[in-house]
């Protein structure tokens, strides 16, 4: 395939498809200007004064890692003064951004997590960052959290960063999924996965399996179905992985293939899962949607839910699409 970089697929896209307005792609040049920042900040580990705890919270009660700080700071600064933005949410603040004044304001809302997987920081696991892009509404004043509450089929753009051994941008803009590597010689972003599809099919699952107990039951009987394997009703044996940073299990799904579940559990019934709508499922759910994948809370699509609150959370199945919609039914079982 040859090699071109972000900028040239951007400007191609534009002039073919039409998906990519001047502004939303300024948008996404400097979200991934600001990836390769934070990817040089995570790559200094011990060297760079940048590991451990920061000693505070976020507005989720998590104790935030100094690089969680670190790595949203670098989004807020890198984007506030573009003139694309009317105002930022991010998993590390408790209430959206509004641009500065001392900026003009533009006509999109970007939100994100900073650094998901922060508990793999410390011992050099990938993690990453992920984002997702929505229209501020014609005519909207001063940006309020209301304006941020649409559900993830309103989104424009959504993409991750992996750190891992290579450093990646995986990006959609409602036309298909492309992956970007690092070029770290070059500091550019060059387009090395097109139109990348995940599987239907898949003998690989991710979930974190020490919750087992907890789990409701279309979960417990799918989950069994699985570890039953070749002597069991699914005929076939299956392999499990868990990396416990989300960003790094859906590229592991994106390229072979599975199916991630964060399902809501017996253990705090207010709580439906671990996983942020706004800034975790729904991106995600973009991304998987447009490789062919599925998403969904066990109900319906992810990006079907109507949002209430910012940093509201939803159970999470994602990946291969007859593996989601059979774990689906056996909750509407
Ligand atoms: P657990 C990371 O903290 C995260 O938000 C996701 O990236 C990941 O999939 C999940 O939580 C891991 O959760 O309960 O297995 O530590």
């Amino acid at each position: 395939m040859k090699r071109i970089s972000l900028t040239q697929y951007l400007v191609e896209e534009q002039r073919q498809n039409n998906t990519i307005p001047a502004e939303l792609r300024l948008l996404i040049e400097v979200v991934a200007r600001a990836c390769k920042t934070i990817s040089h900040a995570v790559g200094k580990g011990a060297l760079g004064e940048v590991m451990g705890s920061a000693e505070t919270e976020n507005v989720q009660g998590e104790v935030q890692k100094k690089l969680d700080i670190i790595s949203n700071e670098i989004l807020l600064e890198a984007n506030e003064w573009g003139g694309h933005l009317a105002a930022m949410a991010s998993e590390e603040m408790e209430t959206i951004h509004p641009i500065p004044n001392r900026y003009p304001k533009g006509e999109y809302l970007l939100l994100f997590d900073p650094l998901d997987g922060s508990s793999n920081i410390d011992v050099n696991v990938s993690i990453g960052t992920i984002f997702s892009v929505l229209k501020a509404a014609e005519g909207m004043g001063e940006p309020t959290e209301q304006d941020f509450l649409q559900p993830g089929s309103q989104q424009v753009a959504a993409g991750y960063a992996v750190y891992g051994p290579q450093t990646v941008l995986v990006l959609t803009t409602g036309n298909g999924v492309n992956c970007f590597t690092l070029d770290r010689e070059m500091g550019s972003w060059v387009l090395t996965q097109r139109n990348m599809q995940i599987p239907a099919e898949t003998r690989e699952f991710a979930i974190n399996a020490s919750n087992a107990r907890h789990w409701f039951p279309p979960v417990t009987r799918y989950v069994n179905e699985l570890l039953a394997g070749d002597a069991g009703p699914r005929g076939s044996n299956f392999n499990m992985r868990w990396i416990a940073s989300m960003v790094a299990d859906v590229h592991r799904i994106l390229n072979r293939g599975g199916v991630f579940m964060y399902p809501a559990d017996a253990r705090e019934p207010g709580k439906p899962g671990k996983l942020r709508l706004m800034y975790e499922a729904n991106p995600m759910a973009f991304i998987v949607e447009q490789a062919g994948g599925a998403a969904t809370n066990g109900a319906r699509r992810i990006m079907d839910v109507q949002p209430e609150k910012l940093h509201q959370r939803v159970p999470v199945f994602l990946g291969s699409k007859s593996e989601v919609e059979r774990v689906t039914s056996y909750h509407q079982a």
